[in-house]
């Protein structure tokens, strides 16, 4: 049978591979996840190796299976949990393969650690279909094996069936064969063992010939609401940058006001014509539908909570601080309204932006909690002293 492997991994089981299953290898370090394709394949299928990242990139092989139809598609994968930044780059790429699969091998060579616990349960959660091989069981004294095996199942209760939890030597260690010549003198030679998988085989094919059409159907329904939940943060997320972008224009907007008429400028009524603005905007960016009313009542009720919980007291304080040492001090006139506008706005465009990305909810402790929770996350924080200073250097450059 053709390997379809020479390479990285470009294909899957897909709609089109109606013949054809998709297996993927998973496992931590190197508990012989190369070892077990080369087994199963009965030939070679890439470097192994003692030490850690020994194959370092995916790669699928075809394969097929007596009395199941169609092909067997395995993967290899990078081992999970390496260190450093090449190790991670690795991990995504065993974690992206392991999306694609019909049906996951997780392989151990011990007890299960507890990320590759998490792993798994992720990938569960994902909806993926998965058996747990305690691989190098020639390894092991049958005690140890069985105390190994009833540890996973305890571990792994409620996440894999038992009989889901099977013990393999995908390459045992040869052994050791003393023998006595004729002349009663003793040769001692290493024999090769041959791989044990029939556990996992066996299991493979019961999930395949009972679960294969459905597990198919299923795995297509989940990579279309993959698909559909990575449109929904790509488009939150440009929705999230349009909505910031017109929080900022407004703030400017707001503080060169304010700074033009500092007399008319602090008070919750001299908020109205951008706040209104703002949140017309912000509401126009998510299609959610409010009445100018409505917004406007939002907007009025939220600049007055502001005030009451104390906006103005906050930039007054952080610019008590900036003004004494920064040579804009000149300008102290009309630069407390001016912080304070900004301020005021970009809080409530913020606490706006979350109510209406939250399907307009405020959250526990309605409009007057996020406001506070908005104030107090940045009221005495590095933050507002660097929003402070731009606003300076706002003003300063309108003012060139
Ligand atoms: N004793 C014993 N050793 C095994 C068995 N299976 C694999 N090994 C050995 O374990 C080591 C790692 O095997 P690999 O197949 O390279 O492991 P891997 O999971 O592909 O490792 P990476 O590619 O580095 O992630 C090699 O030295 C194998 O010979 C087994 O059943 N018994
Ligand atoms: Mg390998």
């Amino acid at each position: 049978m053709a390997d379809a492997g020479a390479g990285r991994t470009t294909e899957g089981a897909g709609p089109r591979d109606a013949g054809r299953f998709h297996v993927v290898v998973l496992g931590t370090g190197p508990v012989g996840k190369t070892s077990l394709i080369a087994a199963l394949l009965g030939r070679s299928a890439g470097a192994t190796g003692a030490l850690m990242g020994t194959t370092t990139h995916g790669c699928t092989h075809t394969h097929s299976v007596e009395g199941v139809e169609g092909t067997l598609l395995l993967t290899d994968t990078p081992g999970l949990g390496e260190p450093g930044d090449a190790g991670r780059a690795r991990e995504a790429e065993a974690v992206e393969l392991a999306l694609q699969a019909d049906l996951l091998v997780f392989l151990v060579d011990q007890d299960m650690a507890r990320a590759d616990r998490q792993m798994l349960s992720e990938m569960i959660r994902e909806g993926k279909r998965a058996v747990v091989a305690l691989n190098k069981k020639d390894r092991l004294s049958d005690q140890d094996r069985v105390a190994i095996l009833a540890k996973l199942h305890e571990r792994l209760a409620g996440l894999i069936p038992t009989e889901d939890v099977v013990a393999i030597a995908a390459n045992p260690a040869p052994i050791t064969v003393r023998a006595r010549r004729p002349d009663g003198s003793t040769e001692t030679t290493l024999e090769e063992e041959p791989p044990d998988l029939d556990a996992l085989e066996s299991r493979v094919a019961a999930i395949l010939a009972r679960e294969g059409p459905s597990l198919r159907a299923g795995n297509l329904l989940l990579k279309a609401r993959r698909l559909e939940r990575a449109e929904r943060a790509r488009l939150a997320a440009e929705r999230k940058k349009k909505a910031r972008s017109i929080i900022e224009r407004h703030q400017w907007i707001a503080a060169v006001t304010a700074f033009a008429n500092p007399v008319l400028a602090l008070g919750p009524m001299a908020a109205g014509a951008v706040q209104l603005r703002m949140l017309s905007e912000i509401a126009a960016v998510y299609d959610v539908q409010l009445s100018a009313e409505y917004i406007e009542q939002v907007g009025r009720q939220m600049v007055h909570t502001l005030f009451k919980l104390g906006v103005a007291e906050a930039a007054a304080s952080v610019l008590g601080g900036l003004l004494k040492f920064n040579p804009l001090g000149f300008m102290a006139g009309g630069v407390v309204q001016a912080v304070t506008m900004a301020y005021l706005t970009q809080l409530t465009g913020s606490s706006f932006l979350e109510y209406v990305e939250q399907g307009q909810n405020w959250g526990a402790g309605g409009m007057q909690a996020a406001l506070s929770r908005h104030l107090e996350s940045t009221r005495r924080t590095e933050w507002l002293t660097g929003f402070a200073r731009a606003v300076l250097e706002h003003l300063l450059k309108k003012k060139r």
